[in-house]
């Protein structure tokens, strides 16, 4: 079956201030994300890729990691309704990863929030429109707060010698950064939002680019500097997102699940006495317990090519379903997020997945994948 089907570009499926670059540089595929280009795959096969950004330095073009801007005098009321995650008590500086929930507790994204001031946040979003969730919302509760989407362009650095690279650039000043901290730097009369954060389990920066010209000669220079590191273009990549256990909204988690099925209870906060929709709804769920969750699985195959979820099944009963897989080199079998039914989730039962009209055999375990 031929399969040379392209993406018509177009300005409602934005490119990025980096597109022309990476597509000098091998880009091979992209997916759309919060409608705009996202690259998928660069030259070189899943695995040479895989190795690279576990072993080197990649840089990725993350712009398609949004910016909400929420300001103003109820700026923080409008953010807290927007999550479980207690924020009355985040620091200015620093990166909260976020379930924002409806009014049913259903996951409506899994941002990045950064905090500038109680008047000055930024959702750094999944594939969801928040903005206008956030807008409806703040109409309906007469907020004081302006919500914008300002034009800031992610670039991720990412991989074990990603500081090696920053520091040629930065100075030390970088390495004293911590995790989930962000702070400004210079660069050619610019000033860069740069966070120690990112979507690997590799560590690493993202750098909020608003000043594009300093932005994409910062871009030039990292590579340049990055020659000796064995520096290369990439994306968030399949096999070691999974093997992180870092969810995708979209693929693992949608608005028909909530946080709780997500495994995310870390970021749900019901003691507080903090006010976000859905609340009341997910202390009832957590009394009466989940009735699924996502799950890991290994399936005892070479390869996989999911393109929607898949049911995993024992005997006639669908137990769950498969919802991102890829061919581990790590653990040498195919690996997968599922959402698995209860009671199914409590037991580490094995089951049966069919793929192409053939039956195999897998098994239920914990994430992170051990
Ligand atoms: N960075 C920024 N924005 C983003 C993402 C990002 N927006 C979209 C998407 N990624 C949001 N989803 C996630 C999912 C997981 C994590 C971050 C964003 C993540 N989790 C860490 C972990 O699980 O180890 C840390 C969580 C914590 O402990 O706070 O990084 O990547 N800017």
């Amino acid at each position: 079956m031929p399969s040379n089907q392209f993406v018509a570009k177009s300005r409602r499926l934005r490119s990025t201030i980096y597109s022309s670059r990476i597509e000098n540089q091998g880009v091979t595929s992209y997916t759309i994300y919060n409608h705009m280009l996202l690259p998928a795959g660069f030259e070189g096969s899943l695995e040479e890729t895989y190795n690279h950004l576990k072993n080197h330095v990649q840089i990725w073009d993350v712009a398609a990691e949004r910016q909400i801007e929420i300001k103003g005098k109820d700026a923080y009321q409008l953010v807290q309704l927007m999550t479980c995650r207690d924020l009355s008590k985040a620091k200015e500086g620093k990166c909260y990863y976020c379930p924002i929930i409806d009014e049913n507790g259903g996951m409506i994204n899994d941002p990045v929030v950064l905090k500038f001031n109680n008047e000055k946040w930024w959702i750094s979003i999944a594939d969801s429109d928040v903005m206008l969730f956030a807008k409806g919302l703040a109409l309906g509760k007469n907020f004081e707060v302006s919500i914008t989407e300002p034009d800031v362009n992610i670039m991720a650095v990412q991989g074990p010698k990603a500081f090696d690279l920053l520091e040629r650039v930065f100075g030390k000043e970088i390495l004293k950064l911590k995790f989930y901290n962000f702070k400004y730097f210079n660069f050619k009369n610019a000033k860069h939002l740069i966070a120690r954060s990112g979507w690997s389990k590799q560590g690493g920066v993202e750098i909020y680019v608003e000043n594009t010209k300093s932005g994409l000669e910062l871009y030039d220079l990292l590579f340049e500097e990055g020659k000796e590191l064995n520096v290369k273009p990439g994306c968030p990549h399949l096999i070691e997102r999974i093997e992180g256990a870092l969810l995708s909204y979209g693929n693992d988690m949608d608005i028909n699940d909530n946080p709780l099925e997500c495994g995310l209870d870390k970021f749900v906060h019901l003691e507080n006495d903090i006010d976000f929709l859905g609340k009341e709804k997910l202390i009832k769920i957590k009394e009466n317990g989940i009735n699924k969750k996502l799950m890991g699985v290994k399936i005892n195959l070479d390869k996989i090519n999911l393109r929607s979820a898949i049911h995993l099944t024992i005997g006639d009963k669908i137990i769950g379903e498969i919802r991102s897989a890829v061919f581990s080199p790590t653990f040498k079998m195919v690996i997968g997020i599922a959402m698995i039914n209860k009671p199914y989730f409590l037991s580490k039962d094995q089951f049966d997945i069919v793929i192409e009209n053939r039956k195999y055999k897998g098994e239920i375990c914990d994430i992170p994948f051990v």
